[in-house]
C-alpha cells in the first residue's frame, strides 16, 4: 500500500507517505472504508501516485483545508483538472469554482434564494408529497427504494420548486451524474459520461434561461436578483445551472443513504418510530455515515504546511470528506449509524465559505421523508440484491429492493 518508488517524476516532499491505490477505481468505490482507514493512519497528508495529487483524510486536516480558501482555492476547479492548465469541460460554476471576492457576491444571492425564510412556504407541500409517496409505496407488495423513493421523491418536489417545465426532466439525473463524474480523472466513468452528454447539456442550458422558468420558483428568484443589480443578467443562467447541477442527485443519494441505513439497522428505525422528531438528525447522521458527496479537490495558491509537511504551490489536494466523517480521532464509534448522535461538525456538506448552499433544501427533503416513514411504516426489509451505483464523486446505490409494512 505504501509504495517506495526510486525516481519520482513529480513526487512529494520527503517524508510524505506515498500510496499507490486509485481513489477513482470501482474496486475502491465498492468498499472504500478499509482504504479510508489506511489513508488516515498513513499520516496527516499523503501523496497519491496514481494521479500525482496530495490527499487528506483525517478530520482535522480536511476541516483545515476547507476553512482556508485563500490557500486552498476553488477557482482552479474542485476536480482533478487544474483550470490554470486545462480548459474546463463546461464554463466554470460562478459559485463552486470561484474564490472571493467573485464568490462572495454569487454566494450571497444563492444564500438568499435558498434561505430559511424562502423555504418556509415549501415545507407543507414537501411534507404532503413525502406522505403521499410513502402511502403509495405501502400499497405495493415490494419496490425499489432507489428508483421509487430516493429518486422519485426529490423529482416530485425539486423541479417544481425550481420552476421547470414538465418536458425534459428525464435529463436532470443524467446531467447531475455527468457533473459529479467530471470532477474525477479522465477514467472510463468520466469519458463515457462526457461522450453521451450533449443532449443533457443542451437541455440544462435551455432551462436556465429566464423565459423557461416559472414565476415564484428558485430559477425565477435568481433572475430577479439580476433586476436588483446584485448579479448581471448573464450570470443568472449560470447560477440556475448550479442548482440544476447540485440540487437533485445529491438529495437522491442522501435520501437513498438514509433509507439504506434504516433498512440495515432496524434498532435505529425502531428508535425513529418511537420518536419521529429524530427524523432531521437521522437524515443528518445518514449524510455523515455514507457521505453522498465523497470527495472534492482544492488547489494550493502558495507553498503551505499540512501536518508539518511542506506542499508546493499549484498542487491539487484531494479531501476525503467520507474518511473525515468517520475519523475515530473526531467521532465516538464512527462506524455506527446512531440517529441520536451529535452530528454537528460533520463535513458531508463541506465546511466554511463553500459549505453546501442548498443544505436547507436537502435537510427539508430528508426530514419530511424520514418523518413520513417514522409515522407510517412498521418495518423495512431488504428483499433482493443490493446493487451499487458508481460515480467519481457520489456514493449511492443503483438498486435497493425492499418490502415495507404499514405501522
Ligand atoms: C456543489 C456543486 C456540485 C456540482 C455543481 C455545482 C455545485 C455548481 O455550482 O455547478
Amino acid at each position: 500500500m505504501v509504495a517506495t518508488a526510486m525516481t519520482p517524476q513529480h513526487g512529494p516532499a520527503p517524508g510524505i507517505p506515498r500510496l499507490d491505490f486509485d481513489p477513482f477505481s470501482i474496486e475502491f468505490f465498492a468498499d472504500p472504508f478499509p482504504t479510508h482507514q489506511r489513508l488516515r493512519e498513513a499520516g496527516p497528508v499523503v501523496y497519491l501516485d496514481k494521479w500525482d495529487v496530495y490527499g487528506v483524510a483525517r478530520y482535522e486536516q480536511v476541516h483545515a483545508v476547507l476553512n482556508d480558501p485563500q490557500t486552498f482555492c476553488s477557482g482552479r476547479g474542485v476536480g482533478l483538472s487544474d483550470f490554470a492548465k486545462e480548459k474546463p469541460w463546461r464554463p466554470p460554476s460562478l459559485i463552486l469554482e470561484a474564490d472571493p471576492p467573485a464568490h462572495t457576491r454569487t454566494r450571497a444571492v444563492l444564500n438568499q434564494v435558498l434561505s430559511a425564510t424562502a423555504l418556509k412556504p415549501l415545507r407543507a407541500h414537501f411534507t404532503q408529497r413525502a406522505e403521499a409517496k410513502v402511502d403509495e409505496l405501502l400499497a405495493r407488495e415490494s419496490f425499489d427504494a432507489i428508483a421509487d423513493l430516493a429518486e422519485s421523491y426529490p423529482l416530485s418536489v425539486f423541479p417544481d420548486a425550481m420552476g421547470l417545465r414538465e418536458e425534459g426532466r428525464e435529463n436532470l439525473l443524467p446531467y447531475a451524474s455527468l457533473v459529479f463524474n467530471a470532477f474525477g480523472p479522465p477514467n472510463r466513468l468520466r469519458q463515457e459520461a462526457l461522450e453521451r452528454s450533449a443532449p443533457h447539456q443542451a437541455y440544462v442550458a435551455a432551462q436556465c434561461q429566464r423565459e423557461n422558468l416559472a414565476p415564484g420558483g428558485f430559477g425565477a428568484c435568481i433572475h430577479a436578483r439580476a433586476d436588483a443589480g446584485e448579479i448581471t443578467p448573464a450570470e443568472a443562467p449560470l447560477l440556475v445551472r448550479s442548482l440544476l447541477s447540485a440540487g437533485i442527485d445529491t438529495t437522491v443519494n442522501g435520501i437513498g443513504a438514509a433509507v439504506y441505513c434504516l433498512a440495515r439497522f432496524p434498532g435505529q428505525f425502531a428508535k425513529l418510530r418511537s420518536n419521529p422528531t429524530l427524523a432531521r438528525n437521522a437524515f443528518e447522521e445518514a449524510v455523515r455515515y455514507e457521505s453522498p458527496v465523497q470527495t472534492f479537490f482544492r488547489t494550493t495558491t502558495r507553498e503551505v504546511e499540512i501536518g508539518g509537511h511542506r506542499i508546493g504551490e499549484g498542487e491539487k489536494v484531494l479531501m476525503f470528506l467520507a474518511a473525515a466523517n468517520r475519523d475515530p480521532r473526531r467521532w465516538d464509534n464512527p462506524d455506527s449509524y446512531d440517529i441520536a448522535r451529535r452530528t454537528t461538525g460533520h463535513v458531508g456538506y463541506g465546511s466554511g465559505i463553500h459549505m453546501c448552499v442548498g443544505q436547507l433544501v436537502a435537510r427539508l427533503e430528508g426530514e419530511v421523508m424520514l418523518g413520513a416513514l417514522a409515522r407510517k411504516v412498521g418495518s423495512i426489509e431488504i428483499t433482493g440484491e443490493v446493487k451499487r451505483r458508481y460515480n467519481n464523486t457520489l456514493r449511492g446505490l443503483e438498486s435497493l429492493p425492499v418490502k415495507m409494512t404499514a405501522a
